[in-house]
């Protein structure tokens, strides 16, 4: 009886709610697009796709994208196939120069009445443009798919949108490097910077060095636990299991080709000259002070830097030359990063080069040292980037200045005029975690640091400390994921996401457009998306438990969670356990007595049953 009289009052309830919302007009929000594009009109209606679509395209770039796209539909249970006549199809893909799309990474997206039209003057504004059309389709199956009518104008706000991995101090297979470059092309990331080298491994074959690849490229233990937590190298233990790989020539133009279908230059990084002691471990001879050496198996900086004789010269132009002709990018990253001087300064060698060059101070031998590097890369017709440090020797105006010691070297060399990728640790660092308790036992290892997805969200690549003639010069953002504490995939997604999606939108929404209310909604309809492609994201914590948040009432303090993440739910413990799936359901303010100290915790718990690490606040 009792249940009769609840579906009685449930089901209208119901009702009503669904014709509610299907009434309620679309906005921007809702239709979950990350990065939000330059332009978006949302109109009432919607196109349903019939169950065989046809996507027209005739040019080679054309059929490129409409293979994404087919693919995708296929994924959702349609009937796709590519025809060269616009007539018939259901979405039409041209590149078209008709001078309203200036920027070549822009596009133009219509749903209509009769389909879909994707305008653009590039192959990437198309790719771009078919990436805007699988957001608004749904991550996965559904009997009947429909698409918004909506009309969308879009370009990025900077041309740099970039994304560093280290596969040096931990090694990922190709295939998983494939599905990192489908991420970030999916989220309009079009730079991967790939840190190919350091003092833990080598990992780019090179014809003309083979013990690069024998030896470099592996070491024969690693650290065990967080160096930066233990004071001194007789603490550290090693985990007596060697270490290593490499990619192949092969596997390099592989991965060039997956990445250039997907509109994303591969900028390799070659280290040098610190950074290196895996090279000198296989070449001592390249060394200031005789060997041996081993490929370090800790993590940090080393003294150990290569010597500028001609020799180390001969052997960098050779390995560059291979790499040059390997990547098509026009940018190619020399690191220059952390190069202790203590080895050069010591050196004849250096010496004599101070006395030849005219060079008072050893700093300055690596600006030389740079400078005869470049002169080779441009011979090449390449442009050397590197980070920060390379201004300390005195840069010439031509290199690109990759800022990572905050801002202040990338203000600096566009004060000189050079190129700048903003990269500040601070707020792109995406090895720095995201929980705001410090070292967290319940977080994986990491190297520390807090860097919470919203500090990376508000982040302006365009200093206020610069005009805008100089803000010209920043080519644009990039978040680097540094890998001492990442050895799998699954740790290297769960740093990236939800980060990457910030990213995502300080790289190409304007500043002035960016909204964190906005964000956070359009976020919530990218983890089902996430959850389709098995992306080990980051659960976010339930929001709410800090200090700031409570509300004080008498004697209670009153204390209202939320989640992000959409359809989840938050289970919480007032009795220092970790909340499960068995504790508390969060369903309203919870009242908490306050002076006798008691501990909340809470959880999300995603509709698929994955858990947030716990949030806690303390009550006292
Ligand atoms: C500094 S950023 C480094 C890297 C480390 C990183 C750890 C940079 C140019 N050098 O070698 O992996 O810090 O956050």
């Amino acid at each position: 009886m009792k249940k009769t009289a609840f579906l009685f009052l449930v089901f209208p309830l119901l009702t009503l709610v669904q014709a509610q919302a299907q009434s309620k007009e679309i906005t921007v929000d809702s239709l979950g697009l990350v990065p939000l594009p330059l332009e978006v009109k949302t109109l009432e209606g919607r196109f349903t796709l019939p169950s065989k679509v046809v996507i027209s395209a005739k040019t080679k770039e054309e059929l490129n994208v409409a293979g994404f796209l087919k693919t995708y539909l296929t994924e959702l249970g349609k009937t796709a196939s590519v025809s060269p006549d616009a007539k018939l199809a259901t979405i039409k893909l041209q590149i078209a120069n008709t001078g309203s799309i200036k920027n070549p990474e822009g596009y133009q997206l219509t749903v209509g009445k009769t389909g879909v039209i994707i305008t653009a003057s590039s192959g990437a504004g198309l790719f771009y443009g078919s990436q805007t059309l699988m957001q608004l389709l749904p991550a996965k199956t559904q009997g009947t798919v429909s698409v918004p009518f909506v009309t969308i104008n879009d370009e990025p706000a900077f041309k740099w949108r970039g994304n560093m991995l280290d596969v040096a101090r931990h090694y990922f297979p190709v295939s998983f490097i494939k599905k990192y470059i489908d991420n970030l092309a999916a989220y309009k990331i079009n730079t991967f910077h790939w840190h190919l080298t350091d003092d833990q491994g080598w990992r780019i074959e090179i014809k003309k060095y083979p013990k690069l690849t024998q030896i470099s490229a592996f070491r024969k233990e690693t650290l065990v636990g967080a160096q930066q937590r233990l004071k001194k190298p007789e603490d550290y233990r090693y985990d007596a299991t060697p270490y290593g790989g490499f990619y192949t020539q092969q596997q390099i133009k592989e991965v060039i080709e997956y990445a250039q279908k997907r509109y994303i230059t591969i900028v390799p990084e070659i280290e040098m000259p610190g950074h290196s002691v895996s090279v000198l471990a296989a070449y001592p001879e390249l060394a200031c002070k005789p060997g041996p050496y081993e490929t370090r198996t800790r993590w940090g900086i080393s003294e150990d830097i290569v010597c500028p004789s001609e020799q180390a010269f001969k052997f960098f132009e050779d390995v560059l030359t291979e790499v040059v002709q390997l990547f098509p990018s026009k940018y190619v990253h020399i690191g220059g990063d952390e190069a202790p001087k203590q080895r050069w300064s010591e050196s004849d060698l250096v010496k004599d080069i101070m006395k030849r060059e005219n060079i008072d101070d050893v700093e300055k031998v690596q600006g030389w040292f740079n400078n005869r590097i470049e002169k080779f890369l441009q011979s090449k017709g390449k442009k050397l980037v590197g980070w920060d440090e390379i201004l300390e020797g005195g840069i010439s105006p031509s290199s690109t200045i990759m800022s990572w010691r905050g801002e202040k070297g990338g203000i600096e060399a566009a004060r000189h005029g050079n190129e700048v990728v903003m990269s500040p640790s601070t707020y792109l660092y995406f090895d720095h975690g995201q929980n705001p308790i410090p070292h967290n036992p319940l977080e994986p290892l990491m190297i520390g640091g807090y860097l919470p997805l919203m500090k990376v969200y508000n982040y302006n690549p365009l200093s206020s400390e610069l005009t805008p003639e100089q803000h010209k010069l920043i080519l644009g953002p990039q978040a680097n994921l540094w890998t001492e504490y990442i050895s799998t995939p699954e740790k290297a997604e769960y740093m990236l996401f939800p980060r990457l999606l910030a990213l995502s939108e300080v790289a190409w929404t304007p500043y002035a457009k960016k909204d964190s209310n906005s964000f956070i909604l359009r976020l919530g309809k990218q983890f089902p998306r996430l959850d389709a492609k098995k992306v080990m994201y980051r659960v976010p914590e339930p929001e709410g438990l800090s200090k700031e948040k409570v509300v004080l009432q008498g004697n209670k303090a009153m204390i209202t969670l939320s989640s992000i993440l959409p359809g989840s739910q938050i289970r919480y413990t007032l009795d220092e356990h970790t909340p499960n799936e068995t504790t508390s359901l969060y369903t309203k303010p919870i009242a908490v007595p306050t002076n006798k100290n008691i501990r909340v915790r809470a959880v999300t718990i995603t509709p698929n049953g994955r858990h947030s690490v716990p949030a806690e606040l303390l009550i006292p």
